[in-house]
């Protein structure tokens, strides 16, 4: 009898602390559930980064909250025909890069250099946080016509190869650079202020 009682004390005590913790993470106590899920995606091209939200519409720079999970997909000039892929390059040449005015045809040039030598992948790095990715472009099959159809075109595999998912746990204002040589315009593939973490 004596242990009989004993089991069902026993049963009773874990029953407590089994609803204990699923109170505590149903309760938010778990830090995993804090913040909130947080995508972007980044077109880079020769040179620079344009940057989309969940909804593919184009934003100036990533911003999120403290304690959000931001999930990062980086998207090569390579995954566009190549009509919208020139509309991505046509944005530096009316800009101008390094020592070439806009409007400088060299910087055609330029491109046309980098993509014979091989040079059409990038990286996304944020400085002060630990991410760093970059691109594999001769995993896309390409012809996308907009950053939303390159997630209908492409593979699982590839766009989970080109995804980083972290966790903003430091506010402050933090610098995206190119971490891909990839010809001469790389040094000013540079956006100050490009990941913003409101504390
Ligand atoms: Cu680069």
């Amino acid at each position: 009898m004596a242990s009989s009682l004993k089991l069902v004390g026993l049963a009773v005590a874990a029953v407590a602390i089994l609803a204990g913790l699923a109170a505590y993470l149903y309760l938010g106590g778990a830090p995993s559930v804090s913040g909130e899920e947080r995508v972007f995606y980044v077109v880079a091209y020769h040179w620079g980064f344009v940057f989309y939200d969940e909804n593919f519409n184009e934003v100036s720079n990533i911003v999120v909250n403290k304690g959000d999970r931001v999930t990062i997909y980086l998207i090569p000039g390579a995954a566009f025909d190549k009509e919208t892929h020139e509309t991505y390059q046509e944005r530096t040449v009316e800009s101008g890069i390094g020592d070439l005015p806009a409007g400088s045809q060299e910087i055609i040039a330029k491109m046309e250099e980098a993509e014979e030598e091989g040079l059409l992948d990038h990286g996304l790095a944020i400085e002060g946080y630990d991410v760093n990715i970059r691109t594999n472009y001769k995993l896309f099959r390409g012809g996308a016509t907009s950053i939303g159809e390159v997630f209908n075109i492409e593979s699982e595999d590839t766009l989970r190869a080109h995804m980083i998912s972290f966790v903003a746990d430091k506010p402050g204002t933090f610098d995206i650079i190119c971490s891909v040589f990839c010809g001469y315009g790389h040094g000013w593939m540079y956006v100050p202020g490009g990941f913003v973490v409101q504390g």
